[in-house]
């Protein structure tokens, strides 16, 4: 398939693991890249990589955090790309463990600065060049925004505001061309992330009761929510617009 032909996708957190995949298969389909980490040393292995499979791709090291590097990052980028800017992805995102009581106050905010503010940030510097022809945004929320997961406070909060800030947005840009989704993952076994959520499940009987709230009966697999992120990246998703779209093997079903 050549879904993303003439097309340019910026992937935040686009350096390494589910990021780093979605990157390659909009690039394998035909889109040029630009790939956004905080991580410098990752930037640069992911850009070769992508170059020898013959992608056309810019890197930049950013913390989508922070305003005012966004703001730069992303006038530089849009130069670069000539404004052609067809596709975000928000992908930019890190978990933190704890409840209300135990999680503290600088982990709290760290957890709402790089999945809330910086989906927000990153969308509010692309939007004027994606308006010009219109685009799309997929952001990353997660199940983890639409019900409660043990010892989540921060991570769940700032899900469940990504999946509002999607709608929001969907209602005010897509009069404009502009189609704004965010992906809702259960539990990812094969990521950093989900190895880290996962590595929390201190006994064998925790691990299974985790997993017996997947009525599929397994956890997902990166490539199932890469391939679900390509779809609403693409032009076959003309009328999915304000969507959460859960990809999680039933579990927020039952
Ligand atoms: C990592 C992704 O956002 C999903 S969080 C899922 C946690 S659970 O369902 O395995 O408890």
């Amino acid at each position: 398939m050549n879904r993303f032909q003439g097309k340019h996708a910026v992937i935040t957190g686009g350096a390494t693991g589910m990021g780093y995949d979605i990157a390659r298969r909009l690039g394998m389909e035909g889109a040029s890249l630009s790939i956004l980490d905080i991580n410098e040393a990752a930037l640069s292995d992911a850009t070769q990589a992508l170059r020898a499979d013959g992608i056309a791709v810019n890197a930049y090291q950013v913390d989508v955090a922070d305003p005012r590097e966004v703001a730069e990052t992303f006038s530089k980028l849009i130069a670069d790309c000539s404004g052609t800017l067809d596709i975000l992805i928000n992908n930019a995102g890190i978990a933190d463990f704890g409840t209300v009581e135990t999680t503290e106050f600088d982990a709290w905010n760290k957890v709402m600065a790089v999945n809330l503010n910086g989906t927000y940030l990153c969308s509010k510097a692309a939007l004027p060049a994606m308006k010009q022809r219109g685009g799309t945004i997929v952001n990353f929320g997660s199940i983890a925004g639409m019900v409660g997961i043990p010892n989540m406070a921060a991570y769940c909060t700032s899900k469940a505001a990504v999946i509002g800030l999607t709608k929001q947005m969907a209602v005010d840009y897509s009069k404009l061309g502009i189609r704004v989704n965010c992906i809702c993952p259960g539990m990812i076994a094969d990521t950093d992330m989900g190895r880290e959520i996962l590595g929390t499940d201190v006994s064998e009987q925790l691990m299974k009761l985790r997993l017996s709230k997947y009525p599929i009966g397994r956890f997902g697999k990166s490539e199932e929510i890469v391939a679900a992120v390509l779809f609403l990246a693409s032009d076959e998703a003309s009328f999915v617009c304000g969507s959460a779209f859960t990809v999680d093997g039933a579990m927020t079903a039952i």
